[in-house]
């Protein structure tokens, strides 16, 4: 973190030089200098040093955003910017973020807090902030030309309103929606309770992450913002599988994982080896009796959910989007269905013509994961990832879970594999194979067609087209 030490030195003097008026602009007249964050690792989560104490949340390949007390207002400053992340080793984005990246830095207050935010933009438009399921005052509700002009390019708006209900939230332009947050624009924000809450547990590790979507051919760096349905990266905190952090824990802790969707559909989070409650939307805490245990819960686009469950199980667990082209990387759409065709003939006399020519998928597309096929620049492979048994075959929404023993409580560190005791690991059956038993009366038909077909009809199956929705 670039300049947080500045941050503070300034932050100090700023606010304890003026004695005025909690809201007056006297009280305002120094900015309380923005932090940049321009790497995409995750960090430590950020203890409180001012203001009431709090159990912090660890943002996935992100940040929170340092603050300042200023006479009892906590002041942030965002600013709406261009910027590069890095969306896996080997492939960079051009995006519009916050404060270095994107998305934004978390934002993480107390129930109860009076928040002030800076907003300064450095976008070629305007722009405005929305505060995704706060209750605020109607003219600090965001949305531009209905509750307050455009923040214009240059300009410096002030955003201020207590966060009266704890929960999970996030923030968003609403302000040219659908190319700035095809850019990338959005953030998330957590209200931690002020004290004991009967409907807010403790845990000992506290996850969140921004499900978001983007077009990027391979080979280009900036998102074609004019795509509704088919985007070709589907990322968490704008990052893909194998970019993606994974969720380090220790045996035993209670865990919490935030996230909300602002990609334009819905996605079904699955996560292997336990079972969790979802203990909160947008809307708040869950009351007890309406959670369920369940595997998979789905996330609908501008919603938000919040899962716990406690990690009783050791290993590496697979924790990703169920939708199957949704953990899958940027390629070509139009692929035809070749899983039994031998077109081995044919690709000898193409590769005299083309020499870098491949036949894909004739044995299923699990061989996408190791071919060496030339990619352009600034592209990841589309299933990839190599795991302590070999390839993982995945992209996009997809990590892992890695429950250990001796992982120390706080720490968050990614450790090694997991080593499975002996004889506790998935083996090849090397003895004799039976004969299939068929059933005799396989089938059959509710009723039989008015008229019989005259011959068996082959089916010919092609992937959809570009333009089909997801
Ligand atoms: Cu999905």
């Amino acid at each position: 973190m670039n300049s947080r030490r500045d941050f503070f030195k300034t932050a100090g003097i700023a606010g304890g030089a003026i004695a005025a008026a909690a809201v007056s602009r006297v009280a305002m007249a120094a900015l309380p200098e923005p932090v940049i964050q321009t790497q995409s690792d995750t960090m430590p989560p950020l203890i409180p040093s001012t203001g009431r104490p709090y159990n912090p949340v660890v943002t996935l390949n992100g940040w929170t955003l340092p603050w300042r007390m200023n006479q009892g207002v906590k002041e942030f400053h965002l600013v709406a910017e261009p910027v590069v992340r890095e969306m896996a080793p080997g492939m960079k984005a051009h995006l519009w973020g916050y404060n270095g990246q994107s998305p934004g830095p978390t934002i993480e207050v107390v129930e109860g807090d009076r928040v002030r935010i800076f907003v300064t933009n450095k976008l070629p438009e305007h722009t405005s902030v929305h505060w995704h399921g706060q209750r605020l005052p109607n003219g600090m509700d965001g949305v531009t030309g209905l509750n307050q002009p455009g923040i214009h390019p240059g300009k410096t708006f002030v955003y201020e309103f207590v966060a009266r209900r704890p929960g999970t939230f996030m923030y968003h332009p609403h302000a040219d929606e659908m190319t700035q947050m095809a850019m990338g624009m959005m953030g998330f924000w957590v209200t931690h309770p002020k004290e004991k809450h009967p409907l807010i547990d403790e845990v000992q590790r506290d996850f969140c992450f921004l499900l978001n979507a983007y077009d990027i051919d391979p080979g280009s760096y900036t998102p074609k913002i004019m795509t509704m349905l088919d985007f070709n990266l589907w990322t968490w905190n704008s990052r893909i599988f194998p970019g993606i952090d994974s969720l380090n824990v220790r045996l035993n802790d209670k865990v919490r994982i935030r996230f909300g969707n602002l990609t334009m559909t819905n996605h079904p989070i699955h996560l292997h080896g336990h079972e969790f409650q979802v203990t909160g939307t947008d809307g708040g805490p869950t009351p007890k009796g309406a959670r369920w245990h369940e595997v998979t819960t789905d996330v609908a686009v501008g919603q938000m959910r919040q899962i716990e469950f406690v990690a009783d199980e050791e290993g590496d667990w697979a924790f990703h989007c169920h939708k199957s082209h949704h953990t899958m990387n940027a390629m070509g759409h139009n692929v035809p269905t070749m899983i039994g065709v031998d077109h081995r003939g044919v690709a000898k006399k193409i590769s005299n013509l083309i020499p870098d020519y491949m036949v894909m998928g004739e044995r299923g597309m699990a061989d996408m994961g190791e071919m060496e096929m030339p990619l352009p620049d600034n592209t990841v492979p589309m299933m990839t990832g190599q795991g302590p048994f070999g390839g993982v075959e995945m992209g996009g929404m997809f990590s892992v879970l890695k429950v250990r023993k001796d992982q120390k409580p706080g720490n968050y560190e990614n450790p090694d594999w997991y080593k499975h005791p002996p004889g506790s690991v998935a083996f090849e059956w090397t003895g004799s194979m039976p004969e299939p038993a068929r059933f005799k009366a396989e089938s059959g038909e509710s009723m039989p067609l008015a008229t019989p077909p005259k011959k068996d009809i082959e089916v010919q199956i092609r992937k959809p087209s570009a333009h089909s929705g997801h």
